[in-house]
């Protein structure tokens, strides 16, 4: 069975608790389950994850493959426009990553308009609240080349 790691990073554990104007009410346990019914509805399974921690996400980056994953869909949060050792971790990955946001990271303050990991992912989804998760995992699926019996 395609498995797909989900990876959510720093603050994402509050979701659905504050500034929902920006993230709207739904939380991470809420996103997880339209993920997991998506992945499932295509005969694909999701695990998984989040931290505070830059070194964490790395480490799960490494781990991925190993662990039978067959790609990753990474909300990096705020790491997304600072960190260079996730962007270089993402590039060895030798995994297909989707960058997924929740909101248009475009058309909000300037630091967000930088992304280091959108040269070294397949494709970014941004701007569609919890749905884009779902969103994701049918595009990564699509990506594989993914079909039911897989
Ligand atoms: O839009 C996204 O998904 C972001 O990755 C979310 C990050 C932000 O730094 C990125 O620029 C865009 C922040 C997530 C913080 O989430 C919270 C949710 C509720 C309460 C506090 C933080």
């Amino acid at each position: 069975m395609t498995k797909i790691l989900i990876l959510n990073g720093p603050n994402l554990n509050k979701l659905g608790t504050r500034q929902p104007e920006v993230y709207g009410h739904t939380t991470l346990a809420d996103i997880e389950a339209m993920a997991a019914a998506a992945a499932s509805a295509q005969g694909a399974s999701v695990a998984c994850q989040q931290s505070n921690h830059e070194g964490d996400l790395i480490d799960a980056i490494h781990g991925a493959r190993a662990e039978g994953f067959a790609g990753i869909i990474l909300n990096a949060g705020a790491y997304t426009h600072t960190s260079i050792a996730l962007m270089d971790a993402v590039a060895a990955a030798d995994l297909p990553v989707i960058e997924l946001h929740m909101s248009n990271i475009h058309a909000r303050e300037p630091f967000r308009h930088v992304s280091y990991l959108s040269k070294v992912v397949v494709g970014m989804i941004c701007g569609f609240g919890a749905a884009g998760y779902p969103l994701a995992v049918r595009a990564l699926l699509g990506h594989l080349g993914h079909d039911r019996d897989d």
